[in-house]
This record gives C-alpha cells, sequence and structure tokens, in this order.
C-alpha cells in the first residue's frame, strides 16, 4: 500500500506516522508513505497558498492552482491507472471499517488535507474522488484525519500486524464490541481475573467471550446490534440478559 499525502504540514503527518506499528510497517516497505507539500506548488513570490474568498466572508480558501499541481506531480509518479483520491473534509461520507476495507485493496491512495476556510471547490472537482469524514465535529485541518484513516486502513494489509488472526477477529468485524481482555496478576487491588479464563476450557471461554461481547454491545452501543448475526444460543442469551 502506497499513501501519499497533500498537505501544508508535511511533517505532521510524517511525525505521526513513523511511530510503532505503522512506522515498522513503513520500515519494513509494506507501506509507504509519501507526503507534499502544497506550498511547493506556489507559483508567487511568498509562496502564498491561501486567499480571500469570491462574495466575501470569514477566513481564507486555500487556492485551486498549488493544490492541483500538487496532485499531478503525485499522479505523475503513480503507475497504477487513477488513483482514489480522498478529501478529508466533515461534509464527507462518515468513516467506518466497511470504508477502511474497500480502501485497503487499493494499490496506491491520495489524500488531500485541507485547511483555513477550505478549498477552491475547482480544484476538489478536479481531483477528489471521495470524500470522508470522521464524524460530525470540526477539526482544524485534515491532516488528524487522514492520519486516523491511514492507520485503520494500514493494520488491514497484510503483514502489518504481526498476529495474523487479530485484524479480523476485533471489534466491528461482525458489529459486535470486543470482549474484556487480562493479564496477569490473578489479583489487582482485590479484583480476580474471571475463573473462566483460568479454567483452559476453551469452548467455555470462548462462549464467556462472546457473551461478554453482546453484554458490551447491549450496554454501550445497542444500533450495532441489529447488524450482528447470532447463532440461537447467543439470541436466547441476549433475551434472558435484558430481562
Ligand atoms: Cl475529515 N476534517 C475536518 N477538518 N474536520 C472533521 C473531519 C475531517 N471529520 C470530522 N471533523
Amino acid at each position: 500500500m502506497n499513501f501519499h499525502v497533500l498537505t501544508l504540514f508535511p511533517e505532521m503527518i510524517e511525525q505521526g506516522l513513523n511511530t510503532s506499528i505503522i512506522g515498522r510497517a513503513l520500515e519494513k516497505e509494506l507501506l509507504t508513505l509519501q507526503t507534499v507539500n502544497i506550498r511547493d506548488f506556489a507559483e508567487n513570490k511568498h509562496n502564498r497558498v491561501d486567499d480571500y474568498p469570491y462574495g466575501g466572508g470569514a477566513g481564507m480558501v486555500m487556492a485551486p492552482g498549488p493544490v492541483y499541481r500538487a496532485f499531478q506531480h503525485v499522479k505523475d509518479q503513480i503507475i497504477s491507472k487513477k488513483p482514489r483520491v480522498i478529501y478529508l473534509t466533515p461534509q464527507g461520507q462518515v468513516f467506518n471499517q466497511n470504508l477502511a476495507e474497500e480502501f485497503a485493496k487499493e494499490e496506491d491512495l491520495v489524500f488531500l488535507c485541507g485547511h483555513y476556510e477550505g478549498i477552491d471547490e475547482r480544484a476538489l472537482e478536479l481531483i477528489v474522488t471521495d470524500n470522508v469524514s470522521l464524524g460530525d465535529y470540526v477539526l482544524t485541518g485534515g491532516e488528524l484525519a487522514a492520519m486516523v484513516v491511514i492507520d485503520a486502513i494500514s493494520r488491514l494489509v497484510p503483514g502489518v500486524l504481526n498476529n495474523d488472526t487479530s485484524a479480523e477477529f476485533e471489534s466491528f468485524q461482525d458489529n459486535l464490541l470486543e470482549y474484556p481482555q487480562y493479564t496477569r496478576p490473578e489479583e489487582f487491588m482485590g479484583k480476580k481475573v474471571p475463573e473462566v479464563l483460568l479454567s483452559g476450557h476453551h469452548a467455555k471461554i470462548d462462549a464467556w467471550r462472546r457473551e461478554q461481547s453482546i453484554i458490551r454491545t447491549v450496554n454501550q452501543r445497542p444500533d450495532l446490534l441489529e447488524k450482528a448475526v447470532l447463532n440461537k444460543k447467543e439470541k436466547k442469551f441476549l433475551e434472558e440478559y435484558r430481562n
């Protein structure tokens, strides 16, 4: 997977992603990350990339030229045909695991990060294929959102997680939240690890974890439960838990 990020703050992206699991995956070249500073594509003396909005109003707008040229620069280096270009904006489709899985199939992904009051609409019309939001709140720029999306996609790329089953078993894969985890010591501040986890009885442990997932989902994300697939026994457990 090759990530390309068009931004006014490339160091923010680079520093944010060169740590821990994603940092290691970049070192191993399972992922590549190219940041392109939009300011390098300004063509005026002071490298200005923003200007006043036509029609008036507060704030500044990123001019179309530098954004368009920064994109062409990236596109010229990509072998694979037309890359998907993801613009991070609160006006986009809300990001979720399904979208992460869809993006993870691509060879190259281009991210466009805006600042100020946004980007000239014509540049967006010319280059953007996907508008993506993290949710209903407003960030100062698209960089943090791009990093969130890149992180979620990266962990789906084969080899990025050291353990090849953990990505598929985690939250949202089956629309249930994760069960609670425990490690040593067996007792901490008077609180014991649930007995079943010490039993070595794998079928019982699996059943208990499934029940815990169901309990958490009922209590914290009842909206998810509608999409969860439960077997007969689990449905009965849910019924009884609710009563
Ligand atoms: Cl993707 N960008 C910005 N600027 N704000 C956001 C967002 C994205 N998602 C939620 N708020």
